[in-house]
């Protein structure tokens, strides 16, 4: 690990964040080219066969006695979900392609957790919620609209490949949003809050664009 790599005092990779930013602010990695999905690999992106670990530093150490999932904000039925609870949810697979912002694609990954349309039932999310802001235990944040957040292929994942998911990918329980840049998928997830308004996350009042369709290239805003 480089010395730049290692948390400061506040444990966030400050350097890290920094050159992201600039990159953002000076439109780095843009071709200008749009694509679509039968094309696969989205436009300035390469295909690694690896798994690529991106956090801002912390990995938080959860076991799965002490996780907790808190759904609140603009719902009918506000819940806290401990791990037996999250896992006596209907299981589902999902099997989808990953597209990181910093150009590296990932082909065919098998996930396995509970599928956002269950959680939704179980929550109510009220008319008034148009919009969706997660928050990891590392304190990163993200947001989706809600219609981003609904789609049929989008998972809460304890699983990838079979096995439960690393810690540093985000175990016990990380979001996958396949069809936008992972960013927009919070690892060691802590609470997903339904809003009326959007509330633009870590890397978003960061520059990076407010929805990150890989397809469009919309990395930064
Ligand atoms: N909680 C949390 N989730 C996060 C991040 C983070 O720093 N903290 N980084 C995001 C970014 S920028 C990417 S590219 C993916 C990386 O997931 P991976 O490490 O499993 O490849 O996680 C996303 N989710
Ligand atoms: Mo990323």
């Amino acid at each position: 690990m480089d010395q730049d790599e290692k948390p400061e005092a506040g444990g966030i990779r400050q350097k890290l964040v920094e050159t992201k930013q600039a990159w953002a602010k000076a439109g780095r990695l843009l071709t200008g080219q749009h694509a679509t999905p039968e094309q696969r690999l989205p436009p300035g992106q390469r295909l690694v066969t690896d798994y690529p670990v991106l956090d801002l530093g912390i990995q938080p150490n959860l076991p799965e006695e002490s996780f907790r999932l808190t759904l609140d904000g603009l719902v009918g039925n506000p819940v806290t979900l401990d791990w037996t609870a999250f896992t006596a949810l209907p299981q589902e697979t999902r099997f989808n392609d990953i597209h990181c912002v910093t150009q590296w694609s990932r082909y065919d990954n098998t996930w396995q957790g509970v599928a956002v349309s269950a959680l939704l039932d179980l929550v109510k999310p009220a008319p008034e919620a148009k919009f969706v802001s997660f928050e990891g235990y590392d304190g990163y944040t993200t947001n989706l609209t809600l219609d981003d957040f609904a789609r049929p292929e989008n998972l809460l994942a304890h699983s990838w490949e079979g096995e439960r998911l690393s810690r540093q990918h985000g175990g016990p329980l990380r979001v996958v949003v396949p069809h936008l840049y992972f960013w927009k998928s919070t690892k060691w997830v802590k609470r997903i809050t339904f809003l009326a308004q959007n509330k633009p996350g870590f890397w978003e009042v960061r520059g990076y664009h407010d929805r990150g369709d890989p397809w469009l290239e919309e990395r930064y805003g």
